[in-house]
């Protein structure tokens, strides 16, 4: 236990020891352990994205177990797959690595009008198998979206009664909004809000633009600092409950090195909790996986 770790996890009072005990796992877990920072690794892209577009680069990244042993030497806090990947690795990895059970997910195949995943396990899955938190996506914005706010009110209320923690994708898309309003500044954080509301006790959104999609809020962000990324990181944590809620920011395409690193320097200054990196971390070589990886927490210790 380090005074960081209890300073975040005093926020979530009222919660049950079983989920307070979880994030508490998470958080102390790795070579972040202690810091109050995450750095998770999530492969469900496989899912979401295909396997050759996901593991072609990196073929190694097509066998389940190469995932979580990446974590493992990385010093990542926790990884993040849907149930089949959990399910074929859980047996070495429960216990030891923190895993979380994505229990929603959708393809790229279908062309649905409005974006909205299917559910593809259970929080009785994510018990069974060991794991220290379920993951939910919502898309904000989604025609379908309350239908997909009101699963994760039910799961988040069935997981709190099972002790589990809920982490919340929460991806504006869909709707009206343009693929430029996706990563708006006061979409972004709008969308943080959202997951808080709905209870989430960890919330992933992707890096926000300087851009301000909706015309209501305009005048607001006149106001509000997002010149810098650090800034708009700022203005999103202070949307999720006034950094009362873990946020991380989500790492996207594979990039290169220098990218992928100033970002998150920003990320770690506007004081973002951590970020979560698949495929700029499976997407390369092991070695440099790792070295990457590494040099992430290095900048989120500080
Ligand atoms: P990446 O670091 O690879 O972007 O992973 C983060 C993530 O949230 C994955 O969990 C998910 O598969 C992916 O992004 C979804 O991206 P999108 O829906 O924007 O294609």
């Amino acid at each position: 236990m380090t005074e960081r770790v209890e300073q975040i996890l005093a926020n979530y009072a009222g919660e049950p020891p079983g989920v307070i005990g979880n994030l508490r796992r998470m958080l102390m877990h790795g070579a972040l352990g202690g810091t109050g920072k995450l750095v998770i690794l999530p492969v469900d892209q496989g899912f979401e994205h295909g396997p050759a577009r996901s593991f072609a680069p990196n073929p190694d990244g097509y066998d389940p177990f190469y995932h979580p042993s990446l974590a493992v030497e990385a010093g990542c806090n926790a990884y993040a797959a849907p149930l089949g990947f959990i399910e074929a690795i859980a047996h070495r990895h429960a216990g030891s690595l923190p895993l979380i059970l994505k229990l929603n997910n959708s393809d790229t195949l279908g062309a649905p009008p409005e974006p909205c995943s299917a559910l593809t396990g259970a929080v009785r899955d994510a018990l069974r198998l060991g794991c220290s938190a379920i993951g939910f996506t919502i898309y904000p914005g989604s025609g379908l979206r309350n239908e997909m706010y009101g699963q994760l009110r039910d799961l988040v209320a069935e997981a709190r009664e099972a002790g589990l923690p809920t982490v919340v994708w929460s991806y504006p898309r869909g709707g009206k909004l343009s693929k430029e309003a996706e990563t708006a500044v006061d979409v972004v954080a709008y969308a943080a809000q959202i997951a808080c509301q709905l209870g989430a006790h960890m919330v992933k959104v992707k890096p926000p633009t300087a851009l301000v999609a909706q015309d209501a809020a305009r005048k607001h962000y006149e106001k509000i600092p997002t010149g810098t990324l650090a800034e708009r990181v700022r203005h999103v944590v202070q949307s999720a409950f006034a950094g009362r809620r873990i946020v991380i920011f989500s790492g996207g395409e594979a990039k290169g090195r220098d990218e992928v690193l100033a970002e998150v320097r920003a990320i770690a200054e506007g004081g973002g909790f951590g970020s979560i990196v698949g495929r700029n971390a499976f997407q390369r070589p092991r070695a440099e996986a790792v070295a990457l990886l590494r040099e992430i927490i290095g900048i989120y210790r500080g």
